[in-house]
């Protein structure tokens, strides 16, 4: 049971986060969603097709992206989150900023989702006294430069440590274990081979005893393996989605929710078959 905001999801069968940028330069639909509205009418349309948690980012964080300041951030997300907040779906926020996570918790967001798993100097102490679900995802360097020479002995074991060790940072700051959620960062400071080995040993990360958070969903490593372009990755993504549950990923972070929805239902229904 993930403790979530005003919700408490069940993790027994894998969940879809839909994503929602409020963005100009996202890696695969930046500028799509200029305004609020748009960005508002996605999100809907997201739900509409199974979405089970919304996530809503107001900067990217693709490799080569420039930070955003903070007034920035916060114009783009708070009017989303107020306008979905009677939705009754889970709203988390994709930042790194404390400041925006402050704002975020108070116009109603149900998680964070860092992606530098609360590092920044106050980002615990932002959400440590709130309620919100906390997504801690590894990276290795800064987006401007991370896919540079990303370099490991051993990646799986050491985005576990990594993990283990934000973990305890987070627990050490009062946010309890039903809070917390992690992520290996795909295409954050990986190499292709570094993709696949985490993909095929993700339930390695089971030990962690938080659930796992997947974000696959048309990145790059899925343009080398098939040769196609951004709008042109759904198959493949659905294809890591479905090996990602098989190794235990309980939340898909997707762009395709209704290909992938699809998907879960074909393995919920063998699974309800053969249990
Ligand atoms: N990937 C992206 C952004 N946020 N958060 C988590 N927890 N896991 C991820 O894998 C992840 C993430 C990058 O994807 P996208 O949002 O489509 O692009 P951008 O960062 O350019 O907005």
């Amino acid at each position: 049971m993930l403790h979530c905001g005003r919700f408490k999801l069940s993790l027994e069968h894998p969940l879809i986060m839909g994503i929602v940028n409020v963005t100009p330069d996202s890696f695969s639909d930046g500028g799509l969603l200029p305004t609020a509205s748009v960005a508002v009418e996605h999100a809907l349309r997201l739900v509409d097709e199974g979405a089970d948690i919304l996530d809503i980012g107001g900067e990217s964080t693709r490799p080569g992206a420039k930070p955003v300041p903070t007034g920035r951030e916060l114009e783009r997300i708070v009017p989303v989150l107020e306008a979905l907040h009677g939705l009754g779906v889970p709203l988390s926020v994709d930042t790194q900023k404390p400041e925006v996570m402050v704002a975020a918790i108070r116009a109603g967001a149900d998680m964070i989702n860092d992606v530098n798993a609360l590092q920044a100097e106050g980002a615990l102490d932002a959400v440590a006294a709130s309620s919100v679900a906390l997504c801690l995802m590894h990276k290795q360097g800064e987006p401007q430069t991370m896919q540079q020479e990303p370099d490991y002995k051993n990646v799986v074991a050491e985005v576990r440590e990594f993990l283990a060790v934000r973990i305890a940072a987070a627990l050490a700051a009062g946010v309890t274990h039903e809070r917390l959620l992690v992520d290996p960062g795909f295409g954050f400071g990986k190499s292709l081979r570094h993709n696949l080995l985490l993909l095929k040993h993700l339930d390695r990360l089971d030990a962690l005893g938080a659930p796992v958070l997947a974000g696959l969903s048309r990145k790059s490593m899925l343009g080398v393996i098939t040769g196609r372009g951004v709008g042109e990755r759904v198959h493949a993504s659905v294809a890591a989605a479905v090996l990602a549950v098989m190794k235990g990923a309980r939340i898909l972070r997707v762009h395709d929710v209704r290909a992938t929805r699809d998907a879960l239902k074909v393995i919920k229904a063998v699974e309800r078959e053969y249990e």
